[in-house]
């Protein structure tokens, strides 16, 4: 089998990388083009300082550099000399004990060492000025230009065709479909067009009429002359270097080093305006050195590395390369032009794996390798594709490159973004916001100090509690005493409609929804593999009317792709909002407001039904996330500011309260309620991650579904409740678990428990040991935390709250 015809754009690691992975799979009818020579073509793997540190915060990341390191060592193309990052702070130190964490939890070989053996490791280092080391065996030194050499020739070999200088001036399509690849030297037929094209991404993809959100930022990398002490006949030893306090890093080539610099002001361009590799002087990725920006990471590295001092900075670069507003590639398929695929914003670390993940996904239709969903090119919001959002998020990302960033800080620029009808309210009722795509979102509200009064709210420790209150005890508290409304507005909503809807669902989902309206539906969407793609609540309003609560714009891109003219699919978000009102006394309140019956037998729970609350319409569905009693109130986005009024003066005598987002993430998982994208991901199947329940198998054929009947056999791994005991019993997520010295897992959300008085945490751990009673330890910083397998759900097993 030759396969489709491909073309692929841009011979940098990632063509190069996806032509030897497609190869392999035996499709042949490739072609590579590139404007620039091969194997050197003037894009950022041309000039690419080849660091590769594995450790990264994403499990998806870490995996696809390990990858990158594997491949690159088994073709002869990488110096595993390790990687060394250190602190010169107490707060750095601090987080490379995180980083450490996060690079044992996804099963990386790593190491924190004393301030003696950063120099015995690395002998230029000033012993005086660092504090700790973090230290990975297998971190090295990519070449970059002779891994793409290597991985075009081995391609070559099985049948593909390289044509470099070729300069890509148009995607040719026909009904929605790539035909070919318009070449200044004639047209190539293609099925598939994959750009690859680094740097110039948004150029080519723009032909295809799509928006690639990515900057080109220059980066400065210096070399040095001649280094006292270093080896002139051995190109390095020492293992690469970084100083993040100081937006430094380091590599040996011979008696010289390198010195990459992130600290200069953000120095971005568009790929409009990246010069031809003939107008370029050196080549189009390389800019003239801003030699001023350098100055401060010059006299930082004579204090750093003493042996400099007597060095000279012989040559530099202002290097391009690609940035994204959230720092993950831009992998995947346009959702408008079928066959047309990009690959792009990938750097040397994890090329080989995205490579490796795309020729996947294009011969296999999903990639098993490595779970994508951080990674997918259609993950963004309508918002998050506008230029001024792109180049803002992006040039901030390029100044926080080695920062040290809280799991919920929220964007330092740009908001508000997006803001609720209910923001007014919020914000007068004294709102801490948080941002979640875009939304402004309260973690809890000022004006319920008061609450927390008496209480006993247990204080987190240093690191958990940035971002937080003990006001976020007192509002879950009293979520579970009293009445409390919630901000549901950034839950994605997605129409579907036609008479083909109820099919549609049907072969989508693990759920039977052809029940009566009025039903809803908590169910799963799977991939052919049988992997978790998310989890959703299907609500029938109508015969031919779903509502469904869904977790992100993939699940509208899944459903696009497969819908059909029988189907109309909306995404209702935006002009909509949704308070979710719960607790004990929420019948107290909303009963008397609602045209329509909300006793118990009346409106009975997982059901939904249109109403009137005061003069508000709304779609009133009877679930709830954080496990008490009351509804969903949904209405059009110019009712919202009357919605929450109207309720919150009905509540008053009830002793109604806000609840921000900390106090909802602390009850859903007492509650024992997944959150797709944290607890479970495109890796995981329902029985591993507890959600067998969700899975309808005989309802009749769904995706997923014969995959699925296999894997059932074979659970080897568990999403096990964890219960803290102790004053700082609060983690965050990603921390690794262990059974004595061995990682066995690794943690995915967690929270104080204020209802069960305890901390909780979700892990993956492997079967045998997710059996309650089970002792095992967290990893947290320089600590390890006792935690012990529980039952669950830790609140109300016998649902009693939901269903009274
Ligand atoms: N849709 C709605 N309307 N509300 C939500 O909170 C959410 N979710 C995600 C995405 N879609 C949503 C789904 N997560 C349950 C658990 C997890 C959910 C949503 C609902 C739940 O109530 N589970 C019950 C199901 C009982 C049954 O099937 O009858 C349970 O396990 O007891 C928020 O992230």
């Amino acid at each position: 089998m030759a396969g489709p015809r491909v073309v692929i754009i841009g011979a940098g690691v990632v063509g190069a990388a996806l032509a030897e992975e497609l190869s392999a799979k035996g499709w042949t009818e490739i072609t590579v083009v590139d404007q620039g020579p091969v194997p050197a073509t003037g894009g950022s793997s041309s000039h690419a300082p080849g660091l590769v540190f594995q450790t990264n915060s994403s499990k998806t990341m870490t995996e696809m550099a390990r990858y990158t390191v594997e491949k690159l060592s088994a073709l002869g193309c990488f110096l595993q000399v390790g990687g060394l990052e250190v602190a010169t702070t107490p707060e750095r130190l601090t987080e490379l004990h995180r980083r450490h964490g996060w690079a044992t939890a996804w099963g990386l070989d790593a190491h924190l060492l004393t301030p003696e053996e950063c120099v015995e490791r690395h002998s230029l280092l000033s012993k005086d000025r660092v504090l700790g080391g973090l230290f990975v065996p297998t971190d090295g030194l990519a070449k970059a230009v002779r891994a793409v050499e290597v991985q075009l020739e081995r391609a070559r070999e099985r049948g593909v065709r390289v044509l470099d200088r070729h300069e890509v001036l148009d995607i040719l399509s026909e009904d929605g479909r790539v035909t070919g690849v318009l070449t200044d030297q004639g047209e190539i037929p293609a099925d598939i067009a994959v750009c690859c094209a680094g740097i110039w991404g948004p150029k080519v993809a723009r032909m295809a009429g799509m928006t690639l959100p990515l900057t080109p930022l220059a980066h400065q990398l210096a070399w040095t002359g001649p280094v006292k002490g270093l080896d002139a006949t051995q190109e390095a030893v020492r293992p690469i270097l970084r100083h993040q306090d100081a937006d430094l890093y380091y590599r040996e080539r011979f008696d010289r080093l390198g010195v990459g610099y992130y600290g200069h002001r953000p120095l971005p361009i568009t790929s409009d305006e990246i010069l031809s590799f003939d107008e370029a002087e050196v080549m189009p990725s390389v800019l003239t050195f801003t030699e001023d920006d350098f100055a401060p990471a010059w006299d930082e590295t004579r204090s750093l590395l003493p042996d400099t001092r007597d060095a000279q900075v012989e040559e530099g670069i202002n290097g391009l390369f690609s940035f994204t507003t959230d720092n993950m590639p831009l992998l995947g398929e346009s959702p408008d032009v079928k066959g047309f695929w990009v690959a792009e914003a990938v750097w040397v670390t994890h090329s080989a794996g995205v490579g490796r993940a795309m020729a996947e996904w294009l011969a296999d239709g999903h990639c098993s390798s490595f779970d994508l969903h951080e990674c997918d090119v259609n993950r963004f919001e309508p918002h998050q594709l506008a230029p001024d959002y792109v180049l803002a998020r992006d040039c901030q990302n390029y100044v926080e490159v080695y920062d040290i960033i809280h799991p919920l800080e929220p964007p330092a620029n740009l908001r508000p973004l997006r803001t609720s009808p209910f923001h007014p309210r919020q914000t007068e009722l004294g709102a801490y916001f948080l941002e979640a795509t875009g939304w402004e979102r309260p973690q809890w509200y000022g004006a319920n100090a008061a609450l927390a009064d008496g209480r006993d709210v247990p204080h987190p420790g240093d690191w958990a509690s940035r971002h937080w209150s003990p006001i976020v005890g007192a509002e879950a508290q009293a979520s579970r005493e009293t009445v409390a409304m919630y901000d549901m507005s950034a839950l994605k909503r997605i129409e579907v409609s036609g008479p083909g809807a109820t099919a549609f669902l049907q072969r989508l989902s693990t759920g039977d929804v052809d029940k009566s309206v009025g039903s809803v539906t908590y169910c799963l969407l799977l991939d052919e593999d049988g992997g978790i793609r998310s989890d959703v609540t299907i609500a029938r309003l109508g015969r031919d009317h779903y509502q469904v609560g869904a977790n992100g714009n993939l699940d509208l891109d899944w459903f696009h792709r497969h819908a059909d003219p029988t189907v109309v699919i909306r995404d209702i978000t935006a002009g909509t909002c949704c308070i979710g009102i719960w607790g004990p006394r929420v019948r107290e309140v909303v009963a008397p407001l609602a045209g329509r019956d909300f006793s118990k037998d009346g409106f009975r729970y997982f059901r939904g039904k249109k109403a009137y609350v005061g003069a508000v319409p709304v779609t009133a569905l009877r679930l709830s996330y954080i496990g008490e009693l009351g509804w969903e109130l949904y209405t059009t986005a110019d009712m919202g500011a009357k919605l929450w009024d109207t309720l919150w003066e009905a509540g008053q005598e009830h002793g109604i309260v806000a609840g921000g987002r900390g106090a909802f993430n602390s009850l859903r998982l007492e509650k024992g309620y997944r959150s797709f994208g944290t607890d479970m991901t495109y890796e995981h199947d329902p029985y591993e991650a507890g959600l067998a329940f969700a899975v309808k198998a005989d309802k009749g054929d769904f995706i997923g579904r014969e995959a699925l009947l296999e894997r059932r056999q074979d659970v080897r791994r568990r999403l096990t409740c964890l219960t803290i005991d102790g004053p700082e019993a609060v983690v965050m997520g990603k921390e690794p678990v262990y059974d004595g010295d061995r990682c066995v897992g690794y943690v995915t959300s967690a929270a104080y428990g204020y209802t069960i008085g305890k901390g909780i945490a979700y892990a993956w751990l492997p079967a045998e040991l997710a059996t309650p009673g089970q002792v095992v330890h967290i990893g947290y910083f320089d600590r390890r935390i006792a935690a012990v397998v529980a039952e669950e759900p830790l609140f109300d097993p016998a649902m009693e709250r939901l269903r009274g």
